[in-house]
């Protein structure tokens, strides 16, 4: 579809993947070959040069992995997406192509655990620094900036404690001091958050999370606005590898076809459970950025269409009432990640989050009593009564 890129999101996620293939298949196909044969010498030749478009090796380029890229670039509105190996993949091919040796980073003290520990570990091997701050605060942020400051780093809403970020403002302050901006928009999907209109120059996202959505496949994408950045990044994700197979991206656009519906309802029901918790006597805070008890609230409803499908909770019994709450499930599944049609619930202290130590985690506000549910798309009705079933068993 020519237009693609004017139509609604609805419209975008089903036909933005749709690569006018020669056989007239309806769905791209899965180019499942590592490597593409030239006509000829000379061909071969002109596409190394790149003299002539064309495909030669699948680390570099594949039509399926490129038909997905390109969707997840229409819905963000961004130039053109680089797909990754895992969300993990896509933010380390991100301060690579970004930052070099003697760089800073300021970043959000309220990431996924293994996103603090790349920027303190790797990164700070290779002699770029960082600072976590507690990015909802803007006047911590600008103080955080050194003149060495290339990048400022924020997830929003946070992973696990939904911390809500300005990006707009971030990314004026960031541009006012020569940085630049970097959304991990995963707990939104573009459905919900557009960073790039924002101001923000790069998004990530776990596409293992919403827009993959169903648990079967980890990935990672990274949307940039402006040729400069791609041809940059590409090359620095074709030297470190850390790509996607056509197999895992054909599911993820299969997933994004039902993107938008699902994150419809995911919203609509992860506010009703946590509407239910609110109300509950054994729940000491909930953490939900819709509701006017989140201290975000007015700059989430600005900035999100939606509170999106997580929910994170604090119950009176502290860590005992959470085990206790987390064991007696019996419909939400014990697991970690999110995004999937299916429900989980998890501990960030022991889980997600356990790999950043317990003061990191402090800093954060991640306490030990902290639960994380994702929500899924079952019904409503059965996701809350397990839940209640499970807190009937708490003793506080
Ligand atoms: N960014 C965010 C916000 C995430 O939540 C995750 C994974 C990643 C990046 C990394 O993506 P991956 O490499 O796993 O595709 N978050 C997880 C979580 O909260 N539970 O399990 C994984």
């Amino acid at each position: 579809m020519d237009d693609i890129r004017k139509r609604h999101q609805d419209t975008q996620c089903v036909h933005a993947s749709t690569l006018h293939d020669p056989s007239g298949a309806v769905v791209t196909p899965i180019y499942q070959t590592s490597t593409f044969s030239f006509r000829d010498v000379d061909h071969g030749a002109a596409l190394f040069a790149g003299k002539e478009k064309g495909y030669i090796y699948t680390r570099m380029a594949n039509p399926t992995i490129e038909a997905l890229e390109e969707t997840v670039a229409v819905l963000e509105k961004g130039y053109r997406g680089l797909a990754c190996g895992s969300g993990m993949a896509a933010i380390h091919t991100t301060f690579a192509s970004m930052l070099r040796t003697g760089d800073h980073v300021v970043c959000s003290d309220s990431v996924y655990g293994p996103t603090n520990t790349l920027l303190s570990g790797v990164m700070s091997r290779f002699g770029i620094e960082s600072t976590m701050v507690d990015s909802s605060d803007l006047k911590a942020v600008e103080h955080a900036i050194k003149p060495n400051t290339k990048m400022i780093y924020i997830e929003t809403p946070g992973n696990p404690t939904l911390v809500v970020s300005d990006i707009e403002a971030i990314s004026e302050i960031a541009h006012g001091h020569g940085a630049r901006v970097v959304v991990d928009n995963t707990f939104m999907s573009p459905i919900l958050q557009q960073p790039l209109t924002l101001g923000a120059d790069i998004v990530v996202h776990s596409m293992t999370k919403y827009l993959n959505g169903h648990a079967d496949v980890v990935a990672g994408v990274i949307v940039v606005k402006t040729e400069e950045d791609y041809k940059a990044f590409r090359q620095i994700l074709n030297q470190i590898g850390g790509v996607i197979t056509p197999f895992n991206s054909f599911l993820v656009a299969r997933g994004i076809k039902t993107l938008a519906v699902r994150i419809e309802r995911q919203c609509r029901s992860a506010e009703a459970v946590a509407r239910f918790l609110e109300n509950h006597d054994k729940i000491q805070e909930v953490y939900f950025p819709w509701f006017p008890s989140h201290p975000q609230h007015e700059l989430a409803r600005r900035q999100m269409k939606g509170p999106g499908g997580v929910v994170s909770f604090e119950l009176k019994g502290g860590m005992k009432g959470g085990k206790t709450l987390m064991n007696s499930v019996r419909l939400c599944t014990l697991a970690v990640s999110l995004g999937g049609v299916e429900t989980l619930i998890e501990h960030p202290a022991s889980m997600t989050h356990a790999v950043m130590g317990a003061e990191a985690r402090r800093k954060a506000n991640i306490s030990d009593g902290l639960v994380r549910i994702a929500v899924g798309i079952e019904s409503v009705d059965d996701l809350i009564a397990d839940i209640a079933h499970g807190l009937d068993k708490v003793s506080v």
